[in-house]
């Protein structure tokens, strides 16, 4: 019997970037009424799940990673209300609701941590990591800030430290206070009341510090924080039991799901945290590192594969607000036909993928002079490194001013190549991006190979070319992609002495791969779909 669709398993999650993507009020911040509004066009285009970054009251330090409130919707982006009423129309979409949760610290605006600096003796001084200086003066351990120097703050009104792992206007909060960890789970509580049906756990094994607060032993590395080797401020053990006491609590609704952002580690530390009474998810960013050579995305295909084994689900992502795009890193020219292939790639691999706003158009970075830089480690480290404002461009709607995404004066400035690019345009041209997409993910919809299958890859010899089936009984689907910018001919002898594979879709309209005699001639930077119903 074929399992039922199942929205995060099978479906595609679309990572939006709330204040990006299209605004409502003109104050040059996308907000919530911008996200129903466009709802058509993420139905029209295929998604099953939207997750929103950070949408919360916020100083924006950390532009919404840094919180005051958990349970409210920042003004600037609407009410409580504009979100109910989101969460509503998207659900008669078939649309899921993904919200980020930044738990492992909040805003110094945060009303928690007003108090909490207040006094040693305010109720809430334990819910985050105050620690007396050692005797001498100095910093209670070498810990260090993500975001560049220690991370230890002084405070001279009460004669304390307190840490954070990233800006200093982002305490971390003291996970092992129970009354810390009660008023998480209220928080999870309310957005289950508010319909909400995943969650994206920020950093989330970060929350947890070692007891004692012991040094991090010295590690090779670049920057302060990479010059450690992160043994008693990340991952430790006492995660295991809150995360299956959340777990409990999502599963006590239908069909709920998180996924966590393990900051460091690969598919070890993923692995760890994954099953039945942890995280559905653990992303998994190593397309977001991979050089584009077809052996290198497949190794890392198989790590993963191989090590969450058959009980836990992959996932792909290849762009998110952290990291450069993937069109900018892999299609430098401007040339769209890589990020077809790219395409293909993600929406074909056994495993969930997330789309980052604009991908499916092929939004590139923008480049910001030194005074336009907002974020806070670009601010720190340029130009050694400028920042993630870079990724962060307001979506390239149509080609009227502004994109189309704001009447105001947008908050980032939008793309100079938007006015060829943008969805308007790609939704005229039968040969654009977006309708690749579009006819893609409809494929993949109706094919239950695609989302369900096995994966077999195919050896291709030192050829540039990743080819695999993925297969349901009854029905198969070969996909080939040409890594290289030459024709590529590739023999699938063995698939190919099959008598009825017929070309599902090609990313070369004109001329689509050609199957002779067990041979498969590609096009340049082709990526071709071959279905088979035997
Ligand atoms: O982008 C990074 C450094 O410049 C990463 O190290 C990033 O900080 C890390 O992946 C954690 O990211 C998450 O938590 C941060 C927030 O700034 C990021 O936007 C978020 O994705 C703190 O909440």
């Amino acid at each position: 019997m074929t399992e039922p669709f199942l929205w995060w398993r099978d479906g595609i999650i679309y990572q939006i970037y709330p204040r990006s993507f299209a605004d409502t009020d003109s104050d040059g911040l996308g907000d919530i009424p911008g996200i129903t509004a466009r709802l058509d066009y993420l139905a029209d285009l295929g998604v099953d799940a939207i997750w929103l970054s950070p949408i919360y009251p916020s100083p924006d330090v950390d532009f919404g990673y840094d919180v005051s409130d958990y349970t409210a919707i920042d003004p600037r982006f609407g009410s409580l209300d504009d979100f109910d009423r989101m969460v509503q129309e998207a659900h008669q979409r078939g649309i899921r609701i993904v919200l980020d949760l930044v738990l492992n610290h909040t805003s110094d605006q945060h009303p928690w941590f007003k108090a909490s600096r207040s006094s040693r003796d305010n109720p809430y001084r334990d819910w985050y990591l105050w620690v007396a200086p050692k005797p001498g003066g100095g910093r209670p351990n070498n810990w260090q800030s993500i975001f560049g120097g220690p991370g230890w703050e002084f405070d001279p009104e009460t004669g304390e430290y307190y840490f954070h792992m990233f800006a200093k206007e982002q305490p971390d909060l003291n996970w092992r206070n129970p009354a810390v960890r009660q008023a998480v789970l209220d928080v999870v509580r309310f957005w289950l009341d508010h319909g909400t049906d995943g969650f994206r756990l920020d950093v989330f094994n970060v929350y947890f510090k070692h007891a004692d607060l012991l040094d991090n032993p010295f590690a090779i590395g670049l920057r302060g924080f990479d010059r450690q080797r992160h043994i008693y401020d990340i991952d430790q053990p006492e995660m295991m039991p809150f995360l299956a006491e959340l777990r409990s609590l999502l599963d006590s609704c239908p069909e709920r799901y998180m996924v966590g952002e393990t900051f460091t580690g690969g598919y070890q530390n993923a692995v760890r945290y994954t099953g039945a009474d942890r995280l559905h998810a653990a992303f998994n960013f190593s397309f977001t590192q991979a050089r584009w050579n077809p052996a290198k995305f497949l190794r890392e295909i198989q790590s993963w594969d191989r090590a969450l084994g058959k009980d836990n689900w992959p996932n792909y992502v290849l762009s998110n607000h952290d990291l450069p795009r993937a069109a900018t890193r892999f299609a430098k020219d401007g040339n769209d036909e890589r990020l077809k292939v790219a395409a293909v790639l993600m929406l074909t691999l056994r495993g969930t993928p997330f789309l980052y706003y604009g991908e499916e158009i092929g939004m590139r970075d923008i480049s910001l002079r030194r005074d336009q830089i907002l974020d806070p480690p670009g601010k720190r480290y340029w130009p050694f490194f400028k920042g993630r404002d870079g990724c962060r461009s307001p979506m390239q709607w149509d080609p009227g001013p502004n994109a189309g995404f704001t009447t105001g004066q947008p908050w980032l400035p939008v793309h100079p190549g938007y006015p060829s690019r943008n969805v308007a345009n790609q939704q005229k041209d039968p040969g654009s991006l977006l309708n690749f997409y579009r006819a893609l993910i409809r494929l993949r919809r109706s094919h239950s190979a695609l989302t369900r299958g096995d994966f077999r890859p195919l050896p291709m010899g030192s050829a540039p070319v990743l080819a695999y089936v993925r297969s349901v009984p009854g029905q198969s689907i070969l996909v080939a992609l040409n890594f290289s910018a030459q024709a590529q001919t590739i023999h699938i002898d063995k698939e190919a002495n099959r008598p009825d594979w017929e070309m599902y879709l090609s990313s070369r309209q004109d001329s689509p791969a050609s199957l002779q005699a067990g041979c498969l001639t590609l096009g340049p930077d082709e990526a071709c779909l071959l279905g088979n119903r035997m």
